[in-house]
């Protein structure tokens, strides 16, 4: 399915997902990018049920257009989280840093369209089979919890194994980054690091500010010795980490100095010693914005890409 299909299915102008960030999209970002024509996504991250309740309530005051919400599998409370979104019957459901397999049968009764995020091809079979309406693949240029493969290799692998829509992740911050997604046959992307400076985006003005001098090379993973590889921003607390990881202690303790450290630097604006998550891409990422330029610019960069591009150079 491509493209105009995924649209249909979800009933959203613009195959544009807003990747769900934890401690930062809620119903103000995710009901801007919904009524701009993509699919807006509120992040329950470590939340518990009543957060996400008032943020539905919330979104469905600021658009009648469909939005989804974010399941963290890794919560203490994704059992109530996932009940709560059946109950709520919300549009649709992505899941991350998990399998959501347990929730299915209740989500699906409820009509609600689920896109699991998959790091690998394995995977991609797995929940197709359980009955995902699609997929996300995020690649290793992501921000936060992240897999090993990069975009560019999972999402044509996965393409080839399954016969549901993919949307691609990770990396992607521009038109040029959404006509490579489609080239390697992505119905649809999922943007997160680009809408971390939107003006609907009620992340601490520092964070912002941190992702507006990033470079290419700033976003670097923690975590790969505990299993937990996470990406953020380089600084006071990223060389802890490593100092902590060469040290030889023990993972549970290393994975204890990060608790409390994304809103530290989300809602605190401690982004020394907080936890700036980030893709790769933040390098591109340049100005603030309101969610409706970033939907235009996604969609024009990505048309006027395709239509420069010259196949006479290949003969
Ligand atoms: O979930 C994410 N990214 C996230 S979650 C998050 S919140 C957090 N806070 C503190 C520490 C760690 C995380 C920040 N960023 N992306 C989706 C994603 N899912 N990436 C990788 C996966 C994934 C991994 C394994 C999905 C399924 C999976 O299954 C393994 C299995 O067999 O269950």
């Amino acid at each position: 399915m491509k493209y105009s299909g995924l649209c249909q299915l979800l009933n959203i102008k613009y195959p544009i997902f807003q990747g769900g960030m934890a401690w930062i999209s809620d119903a103000d970002l995710a009901g801007a990018v919904s009524n701009a024509g993509g699919l807006g996504i509120i992040a329950a991250g470590n939340a518990p049920a009543e957060w996400l309740e008032e943020q539905v309530y919330k979104i469905k005051k600021i658009t009648d257009k469909p939005f989804g919400i974010n399941i963290m599998l890794m919560s203490p409370h994704k059992d109530a989280v996932a009940e709560a979104a059946a109950f709520l019957e919300v549009p649709v459901i992505i899941t991350g840093a998990g399998t959501p397999g347990k929730y299915m049968d209740v989500w699906k009764s409820k009509g609600i369209k689920v896109f699991p995020v998959v790091p690998t091809t394995t995977l991609a079979i797995r929940m197709e089979r359980s009955g995902a309406d699609g997929l996300i693949c995020e690649g290793t240029e992501a921000g936060g919890h992240i897999g090993e493969l990069t975009t560019m290799t999972l999402v044509p692998q996965v393409v080839d194994a399954v016969s549901i829509p993919v949307i691609a992740a990770g990396g992607i911050a521009d038109g040029r980054g959404f006509a490579a997604a489609l080239m390697l046959g992505a119905s649809g992307i999922q943007v997160g690091t680009r809408f971390l400076t939107a003006y609907e985006c009620n992340v601490h003005q520092n964070y912002k500010n941190a992702i507006l001098a990033a470079r290419d090379t700033d976003a670097i993973v923690t975590g790969r010795s505990t299993g937990h590889p996470v990406r953020c921003l380089k600084n006071n607390l990223t060389s802890k980490f490593k100092k902590m990881e060469k040290s030889g202690i023990s993972p549970l303790e290393i994975e204890k100095a990060g608790e409390g450290t994304l809103r530290k630097a989300a809602l605190e604006g401690d982004v020394k010693s907080g936890s700036v998550m980030s893709g790769q891409i933040a390098g591109l990422v340049n100005k603030e914005e309101s969610c409706e330029e970033i939907m235009t610019d996604l969609m024009r960069g990505m048309l006027q890409t395709i239509k420069n591009f010259n196949i006479e150079e290949l003969s």
